[in-house]
């Protein structure tokens, strides 16, 4: 019997979803900071097996917003609640606040959905207790510890036969064998530069920085170009995006380009722009112009 469904990965921010998502994946779909609101629009990876298809939904992290982009934000992770047949719910054993636990087991039992608790970064050595006392905390739903970062594979392997378990029966996969993203390339490349912004910038800038790709130009199948904008929502972060002779705009183009070459198999020139647009996480036709349309009931 062949089983197909939809896994939403759900969780607070910096969590460690998208990291678990690549670890079950094996491949890089989805970017991954140590900064918190990484993840804004659901990705969706792919595992295929011989009887079985995943597709995983990598929500971004749990935010309340009545505008703006954290509304966004609130939205996908909720449709990607509703869209699912099993949810993974990953709470991450430094995290201080105890509500937030308690609050993200309520959401699961409240969707009336299969569901499994990941407790994730368990090789922080600081906090291993921690393991204990979330695995007593949540025993009756059966949880599984991992750290996705280190050496995932005992509890990876544990954690894809529960939820091929999980699956619902299907006559045949939705994707593709050899697909493990839906995203398409320019979208990958977008989200590349915005993962180096998140590396190489302070905390605050990344929030209101997007990224849009303006021309994807393939002509040439050697160098593929790339001509790209960081957009941001504050005009003062301009010169700290650039950076003292342009050293930081320098370094995210530089390390962007590495991985978009991985990416694409090919030698990469990217043309990287930064530009303002001021207060566009409040505005809903820019939001929209990047990818962020909030929908209205
Ligand atoms: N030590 C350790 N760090 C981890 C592990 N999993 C994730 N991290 C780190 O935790 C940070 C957040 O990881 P992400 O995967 O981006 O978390 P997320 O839940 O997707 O975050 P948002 O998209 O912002 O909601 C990154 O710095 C990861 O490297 C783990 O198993 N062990
Ligand atoms: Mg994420």
């Amino acid at each position: 019997m062949f089983k197909v469904g939809y896994v939403g990965v759900i969780g607070f921010p910096n969590s460690g979803k998208s990291t678990l998502v690549n670890a079950l994946i094996g491949e890089k779909v989805s970017i991954v900071s140590s900064k918190p609101q990484t993840t804004r629009k659901r990705i969706k990876g792919i595992a295929t097996g011989m009887n079985y298809q995943m597709i995983f939904l990598d929500a971004p992290g749990i935010v309340k917003a009545q505008s703006g982009l954290n509304q966004f934000i609130q939205q996908e992770y909720e449709s990607v609640i509703e869209e699912s047949d099993i949810l993974v719910a990953t709470l991450n054993i430094d995290e201080k606040d105890p509500d937030k636990l308690k609050s993200i087991v309520e959401l699961c039992v409240a969707s009336n959905k299969p569901w499994i608790p990941v407790i994730t970064k368990k090789d922080i050595s600081a906090k291993k207790h921690r393991v204990q006392i979330l695995k007593d905390q949540l025993a009756k739903y059966n949880p599984i510890a991992i750290s996705s970062d280190k050496n995932p594979e005992d509890a990876k392997q544990i954690l894809l036969e529960k939820l091929i378990e999980m699956l619902p029966a299907a006559e045949s996969p939705l994707y593709f064998d050899d697909i493990y993203t839906t995203q398409n390339l320019r979208e990958m490349c977008e989200e590349i530069v915005r993962e180096k912004c998140f590396h190489f910038l302070h905390q605050e800038i990344p929030f209101g920085l997007a990224v849009k790709v303006n021309k994807f130009d393939e002509s040439n199948p050697k160098l593929i170009k790339i001509y790209a904008d960081i957009v941001l929502s504050k005009p003062n972060h301009q010169s700290i995006v650039i950076g003292e002779k342009a050293s930081n705009l320098k370094r995210i183009g530089q390390s962007s380009r590495i991985e978009m070459e991985n990416l694409l198999g090919t030698k990469v020139f990217l043309d990287l722009h930064v530009k303002v647009r001021k207060n566009w996480t409040k505005q809903s036709n820019w939001m929209k112009e990047f990818g962020y349309e909030i929908k209205t009931l």
